[in-house]
């Protein structure tokens, strides 16, 4: 590389071409200075433990960053923040998009933060790359909660696959707990895996719905309504009372077919307007119910820790699939196997064993 190529920069000048006078070498200095001086893992944790939250977001940050020096600095973050943590409650909402979710939780997030609770709003949203997550993207819907100092609302992580987001918003709960945050609302949008993703991360996972046309529970997925420790049907304000009243009976109906939970926990469905309020402290109370039961009985502990094995599992489940697959003896040989199979030329089992065998001389 040149010489000239070397300094060339944004805040650099042209060989030759003397600097406009707008160039003002101290800030630029200063600018410099401020980049270097990121504050140290030790600096972090003590400013989360004190509940600050520019330290708070600034550590998520490094959560989030796919640089290793970022993941190490983040890695030890946890490791200081883990002893403070755990001391919350989580609780999952899931929803089809436009069914309210932002809005609810706008009215339920206010509602605890006046009842003196700490609320930290995170959502695992693995297909939002462009937008950073619903919930930036509808800051307005939580106008007030944005501007609440006992709340902290972070976008998802983005542009990752949905293991990456998840593990990324595990990590994030831990510090949120750590900076005294005692209720943890993760968001997703009710497509795909997420929902799965969050259930195995929440205490309590509610499902958002709306009344339709009449058949409830056409187009819900089984998996969910099964998942779910409550439904709450929204929007029932104004003319929709009625008919949401009679989806709250028909879902009442339905979930009364599944086999009892391992909690013992009877699903309730509720009503509410997330614009009126109207039954968001009734949600609460539900929400409260759950906890107390569950503390008494040990489930609440119990499942937590098969959260955390589940967790370890998978990342290791993770991590060795994207080793294996990354590979390059393996990568260089892949295609070449697979045709192989594909002509009948060595049976899918030996081509398994044999490029396993060629991933372990890899170490
Ligand atoms: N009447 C009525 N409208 C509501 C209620 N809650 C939400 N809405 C409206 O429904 C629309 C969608 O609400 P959002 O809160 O953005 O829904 P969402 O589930 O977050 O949507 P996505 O972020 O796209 O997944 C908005 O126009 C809200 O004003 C409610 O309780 N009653
Ligand atoms: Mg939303």
């Amino acid at each position: 590389m040149s010489d000239f190529n070397k300094q060339a920069g944004s805040l650099t000048e042209k060989a030759g071409i003397s600097p406009p006078e707008i160039t003002n070498v101290s800030a630029i200095n200063q600018i410099k200075n401020k980049r270097r001086q990121q504050p140290s893992a030790e600096e972090l944790i003590s400013g989360i433990l004190l509940g600050n939250r520019t330290a708070l977001s600034r550590a998520i940050t490094l959560v989030e960053s796919t640089n290793p020096e970022h993941t190490e600095k983040a890695e030890e973050i946890i490791k200081g923040c883990l002893p403070h943590a755990n001391k919350s409650i989580r609780i999952g909402i899931t929803g089809v998009p436009g069914v309210g979710k932002s809005t609810f939780i706008e009215a339920f997030g206010t509602y605890l933060t006046q009842a003196g609770k700490k609320v930290a709003v995170l959502a695992v949203d693995p297909s939002s790359t462009i937008s950073h997550g619903s919930i930036l993207g509808d800051k307005t819907r939580m106008e007030e909660l944005v501007k609440d100092e006992n709340a902290f609302i972070r976008p998802s992580a983005s542009g990752e696959n949905l293991g990456g987001v998840a593990r990324k918003t595990r990590e994030t709960i831990i510090l949120c707990e750590a900076a005294g945050f005692d209720t943890i609302i993760i968001e997703t949008v009710g497509v795909g895996q997420s929902e799965t993703a969050v259930h195995s991360m929440v205490d309590f996972f509610l499902l958002l719905k709306i009344s339709g046309a009449g058949d409830e529970l056409q187009g819900i997925k089984r998996g969910i309504m099964e998942m779910a420790d409550a439904i709450v049907i929204n929007k029932a304000d104004g003319d929709n009372i009625k008919k949401a009243n009679q989806a709250k009976l028909e879902f009442n109906r339905a979930l009364h077919l599944f086999p009892p939970k391992k909690s013992n926990w009877q699903p309730k469905v509720t009503t509410c307007s997330a614009i009126t309020k109207d039954g968001i402290s009734d949600i609460w109370n539900t929400i409260s119910d759950y906890f107390e039961m569950t503390k008494e009985s040990g489930f609440f502990q119990e499942k937590r820790n098969e959260q955390n094995h589940f967790w370890m599992m998978e990342t290791i489940n993770e991590q060795l699939k994207s080793n294996f697959y990354n590979q390059p003896g393996i990568i260089a040989q892949m295609e070449q196997i697979k045709k192989a199979v594909q002509n009948d030329e060595i049976s899918p089992f030996a081509a398994a064993q044999f490029l396993l065998n060629e991933y372990k001389k890899g170490f």
